[in-house]
């Protein structure tokens, strides 16, 4: 016999939190009595085998689904295709380390269905919530992005940084295509893309210390976070990527002049070696670079990194040549200046080796789920 689908579903995007995830359930399951919900764990490979317990546990319980990612990575982007893979009229984003209160999920899924609302936020900062015993170094980093959010924000929002959230799914598919999907924030990257103000409304609970696991926070997020801001801003008119490959590229030529200086005025070697090995060295810290900071949600690992090296020099040495060509073309065949004509050059070469590592050294192309568009707006 069939039966109606969920009203209501809890997405928790999951990196390492096999101890966590028969203690959720078990919450949920006490938290939402009473309302037709499901709990979509949407798991990056990890390691422990989350993707696995959460299988088993789901052949015992309809209410429970997986959506296992391979060769890609990031809670943004998770939680964004845990979402779409529901049919939920209503939806909520928590993690899954029982630091979210799941007892404020009624009241959260109540006020929405009232009516007027389009978004309710698990509120950390109001009077009546608490930070519990988060570090208060924690507490003086969440304030500044808290302040950053402000710079994207029209809404007025206490805790705009919230991982915890219920949003209504017309709210949801009205912003999709216009998401970022980068990094941890994704609350802030719903309502910053939204065409017009949301109707929001936050509720106080206690963030609770981590239940079991380890935090996957590093430092790397604050700089996802300052990427994200960035799409928002700017993503529009420029892909953040790119200005993020560019600032590595200029990282590149000081890596080159100084190990060219190094081997040719220090050491004695041919300039023309010198130059060789110094292009081949910046190929590889460009390469190393932007695999982390370009490319962390794609980022190629041990036994990728051979074959991702490859591609990348030899997109590079094809940008290269079409890059001298441009410039050789337009300084001797129309006079334009050597600044001129060396910049346009460059500019196409880059360009060039932007487009072509995108799709041939950290394109989808490395695993069956990777096919499926990270990013909505295919931008990036
Ligand atoms: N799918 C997916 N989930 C992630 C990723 N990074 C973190 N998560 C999950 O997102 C949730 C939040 O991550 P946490 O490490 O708890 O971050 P946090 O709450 O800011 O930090 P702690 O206070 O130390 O727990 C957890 O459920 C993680 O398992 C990721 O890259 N992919
Ligand atoms: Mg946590």
């Amino acid at each position: 016999m069939s039966r109606p689908g969920p009203n209501f579903a809890v997405i928790v995007p999951t990196l390492n939190e096999r101890p966590n995830i028969e203690e959720l359930l078990r919450r949920l399951a006490a938290a939402l009595s009473g309302i037709r919900w499901e709990v979509v764990f949407v798991d990056d490979d990890s390691p422990d085998g989350t993707a696995d317990l959460v299988r088993a546990l789901a052949q015992l319980d309809h209410r429970v689904r997986v959506i296992q990612r391979i060769g890609r990575r990031g809670l943004a982007s998770a939680s964004i295709e845990g979402m779409l893979a529901s049919s939920a009229p209503y939806l909520a984003v928590m993690d899954a380390d029982m630091q979210h209160d799941e007892r404020l999920l009624p009241e959260m899924l109540a006020a929405l269905e009232s009516g007027d609302l389009d978004v309710v936020v698990g509120s950390r900062y109001m009077e009546r919530g608490s930070l519990g015993s988060a570090s208060a170094n924690r507490q003086r980093i969440s304030r500044f992005g808290t302040y950053l959010a402000g710079l994207v924000l029209s809404a007025d929002l206490k805790d705009p940084l919230s991982g915890f959230f219920v949003i209504r799914r017309e709210m949801l598919q009205e912003v999709v295509r216009r998401l970022s999907g980068i990094g941890f924030k994704i609350l802030l990257d719903i309502l910053a893309s939204a065409s017009r103000p949301p109707r929001l409304r936050e509720l106080p609970y206690t963030f609770r210390p981590r239940h079991a696991g380890e935090t996957k926070l590093d430092s790397v997020v604050a700089w996802e976070y300052l990427m994200m801001l960035l799409d928002k801003k700017a993503g529009r008119y420029i892909p953040v990527r790119f200005v993020l490959f560019v600032l590595v590229g200029a990282t590149g030529v000081a890596v080159h002049m100084i190990v060219l200086w190094t081997l040719f005025r220090l050491i004695g070697v041919d300039f023309g070696v010198g130059q060789a090995l110094a292009t081949l060295t910046a190929m590889t810290t460009n390469f190393l670079l932007n695999n982390v900071f370009t490319y962390r949600d794609r980022r190629l690992r041990k036994g990728q990194l051979l074959r991702g090296w490859l591609s990348f020099v030899a997109a590079c040495l094809v940008g290269a040549v079409a890059n001298v060509g441009i410039a050789t073309y337009l300084y001797a065949g129309t006079h334009a200046g050597w600044i001129w004509s060396a910049l346009a050059g460059t500019i196409v070469g880059a360009v060039w080796n932007y487009a072509v590592t995108s799709v041939y050294t950290w394109g989808s192309s490395r695993g069956p789920v990777a096919a499926s568009a990270a990013r909505p707006t295919g931008r990036g």
